[in-house]
């Protein structure tokens, strides 16, 4: 079993140590009117602009054929040109060791370079095909042993690289044995470049904007409105002194910051205000044996 990624392991601990930390929502300004959250958080910072593209994408304009899939509800082709290179999102073949993944680009485009990113079972060996009619395919690669659960990228030649094409495909011909038996080709997607490619673009993280459940809630006693965040809200650690505490308080405050856009300040001995987020170091009610180890 391959380890968690970090942000994966944080996550879970923080979930662990937030089910030892009471989190009260306060509304302890009883007197502040609550304000609702703005209808939409602030716009993210523009990402620098990359030289190439990423046509075999679907979102921008492309669709995709394969040789066939190895199970009918899921690992579909489609999965290998949707942009997310984790999880499910996969293509895994029929069981052939000549398992094909064709991406037909929405216009006719020069390449500057495939990229597979393959899932553990790779290609064992696999080349790659240009056409510009999907009917008469030019081989565009030696044979390609590639390392499985890695990124590979290959160039065309310099004479293929010049002309303008309107297919691509990874054409397998070898399958890697996964204990000892051969399932299908998998891979997490199938990218096209049509320019140099400035850096990895950050993958989407569904799952990962962690919202936890409050150990218990106190409402704005006298508006009775919900408990909302909002610009000004901060994260009070409220007599929390362990510094565990410390570590829930800053990996909250980095997942609402990820879904929200607000700041949230991680604060110690400050009076809560209305819209403060409040940590408070102890034992869960109802849940005995729950305070931390300092
Ligand atoms: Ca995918």
């Amino acid at each position: 079993m391959r380890p968690l990624p970090a942000r994966r392991r944080r996550l879970a601990r923080a979930a662990a140590l937030l089910g030892a930390t009471a989190l009260v929502a306060t509304g302890l300004a009883a007197t502040a009117p609550t304000q609702a959250l703005p209808a939409t958080p602030p716009a993210p910072a523009a990402e620098p602009a990359a030289t190439g593209h990423n046509v075999a994408l679907a979102s921008a304009g492309a669709d995709v054929t394969s040789s066939g899939t190895e199970l009918t509800d899921r690992w579909l082709a489609d999965k290998a040109i949707d942009g997310v290179a984790s999880g499910d999102s996969r293509w895994s073949s029929n069981y052939s060791d000549q398992a094909w993944l064709a991406v037909h680009l929405a216009r006719p485009t020069t390449i500057d370079h495939v990229t597979v990113k393959w899932e553990a079972a790779c290609a064992a060996a696999y080349h790659l095909e240009v056409s510009k009619d999907g009917q008469t395919w030019q081989r565009a690669s030696e044979t390609i042993r590639p390392t499985c659960a890695t990124t590979d990228t290959q160039t065309l030649s310099a004479a293929q690289a010049s002309e303008q094409w309107s297919y691509v495909k990874m054409q397998a011909e070898e399958r890697t044995p996964i204990n000892n038996t051969k399932y299908g080709v998998s891979l997490y997607e199938l990218e096209v470049w049509d320019g140099p490619q400035a850096a990895d673009p950050p993958q989407a993280s569904p799952g990962l904007h962690l919202v936890p459940l409050p150990a218990s809630l106190t409402d704005n006693s006298v508006t009775q409105a919900p408990f909302t965040l909002s610009a000004e809200s901060r994260i009070v650690l409220d007599g929390a002194t362990a510094s565990a505490a410390h570590g829930v308080a800053d990996i909250l405050a980095t997942e609402l910051r990820a879904s929200t856009g607000y700041p949230l300040e991680v604060v110690s001995s400050a009076t809560p205000g209305a819209h403060d987020v409040v940590l408070r170091d102890g034992e869960v009610p109802g849940r005995p044996g729950t305070r931390p180890t300092p």
